[in-house]
């Protein structure tokens, strides 16, 4: 009896003791479009059991976890972002049980769960917005509903509260017969916006959290949070503002660029929202052995990202870097980048966790954004830059986007603009068609019926099965380079950048004794000599660990450290060595 009182006692120690709270701050993510990455059934649609046949293949991979885009019930209006019971999994992409056997399999093989949180609206199936509509008791304030104006031109007729415009065209408000207001809606007509000025709507919000939390998973990427509030029109003599002009050229009325929106994100009550579900997360660090991750999206300025953090009293979540994503681009030269990711981690506050983000589901892919050449370089910056990699699925082998004609056009986003000919400005499908497994019909992604979307053209050429077969690729560049982001340099090294010249771009860690990594990227199209005498720290000989396509040395390689020879386009990851052979 007291041997197996000691021996409990022992193993709970244990279990406390084993809590990981570090995991996180060096993960990989990897980001799964679930509509995009597998099918399973052949209905031409990707599913949960498709992803836990592909678990091993991210495993080997090195990926630490995976975040999927919404797999909740929706009338899919906005391909799962418009969420119509976010307790329940959509059937075309499988069942709960189906997802509880992906979460086994995940924790099997040490990968990691982290599911899309859509806290900004639901989908207008919802029984929350049916009941609101309905002013049922308890609900009436679940959304953001006013009252029309009296047209002053034409009295009698009404107009809606006031001239906001949605990120999908046309006005953000939309009339509900049923209840005889407006609704708000920052997305698509079927997306209304909840009210977090309700506490109820606060309240159930949580209870979202903890029940995915009690199921397992390790945390959450929070979509569109800086469009969580919009002004109180008490503040505004009962009115809501009109939104002023921004003066951008190339846009119409009905376009969401047209206006400056001062009055509907960034509201400074959204902080506050994102650090009470921080508290939320915490309560399971103990319980469940491990800290939960969050991470949240907003497109905005530096200075409003930087404030997801969080602050000396409260803790906040990972903003992601979209600076990374959007100011470097194909023209960017050494010192540009180098400039990107100087102004990270200056505005970061000390001690949080970086993070490098170099595409997402509603942006053209790396490969056709910045240019085959480019995708070696920006695979290996965002592995070897301190904190936390997320890569896109499909830009470990430089996916590009594919060409998806009006007929076949599906976002919303470009539907709404009723243009055959300029829709593709604002279509987000390029770099949502399926993902390219190998040369089979369909790039492997189905055994059925047509995909979804159409399979992007070259798909024989470019898919993972070739690039497995081939010496060199960008696969096994990536690969490689995320095996070294296993190593202690990679995690807790130095970070030391050198734009050598507009070409070169020379990246290193290095911990004390001078052991580390280095990457050397040659941006141009030609080959160059590259001295690093000047990086004193750095011992003379280095080795090849990581080589991508366009390089002519070969993994195992010892060079000189002043004289490295790059070869145009080429991206490569040495490591340090005590001596040479
Ligand atoms: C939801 O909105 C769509 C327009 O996006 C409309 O066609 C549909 O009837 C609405 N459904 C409900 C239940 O209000
Ligand atoms: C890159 O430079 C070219 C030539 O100056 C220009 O036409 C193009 O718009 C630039 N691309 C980007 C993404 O800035
Ligand atoms: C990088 O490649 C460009 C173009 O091929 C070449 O001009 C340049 O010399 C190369 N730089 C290095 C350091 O090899
Ligand atoms: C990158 C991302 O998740 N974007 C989403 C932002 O939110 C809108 C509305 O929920 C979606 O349409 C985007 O796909
Ligand atoms: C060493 C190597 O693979 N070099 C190639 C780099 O890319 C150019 C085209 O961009 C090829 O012509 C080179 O052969
Ligand atoms: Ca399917
Ligand atoms: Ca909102």
């Amino acid at each position: 009896m007291k041997l197996i009182l000691v021996l409990t006692v022992t193993i709970k120690l244990a279990i406390v003791s084993a809590t990981d709270t570090e995991w996180w701050k060096t993960a990989l993510i990897y980001q799964i479009y679930p509509r995009s990455f597998k099918d399973s059934d052949g209905d031409g649609i990707g599913d949960l059991t498709g992803i836990k046949e592909k678990l091993p293949y991210l495993k080997s991979t090195g990926v630490d976890g995976i975040w999927l885009s919404p797999i909740y019930l929706s009338p899919m209006r906005d391909f799962g972002y418009d969420i119509t019971d976010y307790k329940q999994i959509a059937p075309e992409y499988g069942t709960m049980k189906d997802f509880q056997e992906l979460l086994k399999e995940a924790r099997k093989l040490g990968l990691r769960v982290i599911l899309d949180f859509v806290p900004n609206h639901t989908s207008n199936e919802s029984d929350w917005f049916i009941r609101s509509a309905r002013r049922e008791p308890g609900y009436e304030d679940f959304y953001v509903w006013a009252d029309g104006i009296v047209d002053p031109e034409r009295p009698g007729e009404v107009l809606p509260p006031s001239n906001w415009v949605s990120h999908f065209r046309r006005s953000m408000w939309e009339y509900h017969p049923g209840r005889g207001q407006y609704y708000l809606h920052q997305f698509a007509i079927g997306q209304p916006d909840l009210n977090y000025r309700s506490q109820r709507v606060q309240a159930e919000m949580k209870e979202v959290l903890r029940f995915w939390l009690d199921l397992g998973v390790s945390g959450f990427r929070v979509d569109a949070i800086n469009k969580l509030y919009e002004v109180d029109p008490n503040d505004y003599g009962g009115v809501y503002p009109d939104e002023p002009l921004s003066g951008i050229s190339d846009t119409d009325p009905d376009d969401y660029e047209y206006y400056d929106h001062i009055f509907t994100q960034d509201l400074a009550e959204t902080y506050e929202v994102v650090f009470d579900w921080r508290e939320v997360l915490d309560e399971y660090t103990e319980t469940h052995g491990e800290y939960k991750i969050m991470m949240t999206e907003a497109y905005t300025n530096l200075f409003n990202t930087i404030l997801y953090y969080g602050n000396e009293n409260r803790d906040g979540a990972i903003p992601f870097n979209f600076i990374f994503l959007e100011e470097i681009n194909k023209n960017s030269t050494a010192r540009d980048i180098k400039t990107t990711i100087d102004k990270w981690m200056t505005y970061m506050p000390h001690g949080r966790v970086a993070n490098w983000v170099n595409g997402n589901h509603d942006q053209s892919r790396l490969a056709s954004r910045q240019g085959p050449e480019r995708v070696d370089a920006m695979n290996m910056l965002a592995l070897m830059l301190p904190g936390v990699a997320l890569t896109y699925q499909g830009e470990e082998i430089g996916m590009t986007d594919g060409h998806v004609s009006w007929e076949d056009t599906k976002d919303p986003q470009a539907c709404n603009t009723d243009d055959p000919i300029n829709y593709w400005k604002k279509s987000r499908d390029p770099s949502r068609t399926p993902y390219h497994w190998d040369s089979s019909v369909f790039a492997g992604f189905t055994c059925g019926v047509e995909p979804w979307l159409p399979v992007a053209d070259n798909y024989k050429e470019l898919n993972l099965q070739v690039q497995l077969r081939s010496r060199r690729s960008h696969y096994n560049f990536y690969k490689d380079v995320v095996a070294v982001r296993k190593t202690a340099a990679s995690k807790y090294g130095d970070l030391g950048i050198l734009a050598y010249t507009e070409d070169i771009l020379v990246v290193t860690r290095l911990l004390p004794n001078a052991r580390g990594i280095v990457g050397v990227i040659n941006l141009s199209n030609k080959p160059q000599l590259v001295d690093l005498s000047s990086v004193t720290l750095l011992p003379k000989y280095l080795k090849v660990v990581a080589s991508g396509v366009n390089c002519t040395q070969t993994k195992g390689f010892i060079l000189l450290k002043d004289y490295i020879i790059v070869s145009n386009n080429c991206a490569l990851l040495l490591q340090t060595i005590s001596r040479c052979c």
